[in-house]
């Protein structure tokens, strides 16, 4: 079965612990679950990670070049900053889709620039975690699209 990547970076880990007014009830692992279940009901599979490291999202992003059909991303707070993870992403062949659990449009002025989604094929903002499920039907497709002749 085709590969979806699914990245989360720094923070996240504490989803549904923290900050339920900006971020929801929901765990990680629910977030998993969800990409698992959207994925499988597209014929697809995924591979779930999250790190507070850079270097680390850098390193799944490469690993994933000829081996995954599409990443969808949330870099969290990398967005604002990281110029690394978009030249990671501009080497990266397939659909990418960013997401935000929360709309960052509606929040301080530095979270309205996103370093990613110059290369995002679609941003998905301010749908909870539900934009995860929406981020994986999208990829799904495009993957599709791409592969068709
Ligand atoms: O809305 C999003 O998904 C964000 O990517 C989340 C980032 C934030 O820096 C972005 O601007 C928008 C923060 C992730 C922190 O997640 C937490 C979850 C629960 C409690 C504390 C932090």
């Amino acid at each position: 079965m085709p590969t979806i990547l699914v990245l989360n970076g720094p923070n996240l880990n504490l989803l549904g612990q923290r900050e339920p007014h900006l971020y929801g009830a929901e765990t990680l692992a629910d977030v998993e679950a969800l990409c698992t279940r959207k994925a499988a009901a597209e014929g697809f599979k995924t591979r779930f990670h999250q790190s507070n490291r850079e270097y680390e999202l850098i390193d799944w992003i490469h690993a994933a070049r000829g081996a995954t059909v599409g990443i969808v991303i949330n870099p969290a707070a990398f967005t604002h900053t990281s110029v690394a993870i978009l030249d990671a992403l501009n080497a990266y062949e397939g659909p990418v889709v960013e997401v935000h659990v929360s709309n960052v449009h509606k929040r301080e002025a530095f979270r309205h620039h996103s370093f990613v989604s110059g290369r995002a094929d679609a941003v998905i903002a301010g749908a909870g975690i539900q934009g995860y499920g929406f981020a994986v039907e999208r990829v799904a497709h495009l993957a599709r699209q791409k592969k068709a002749p």
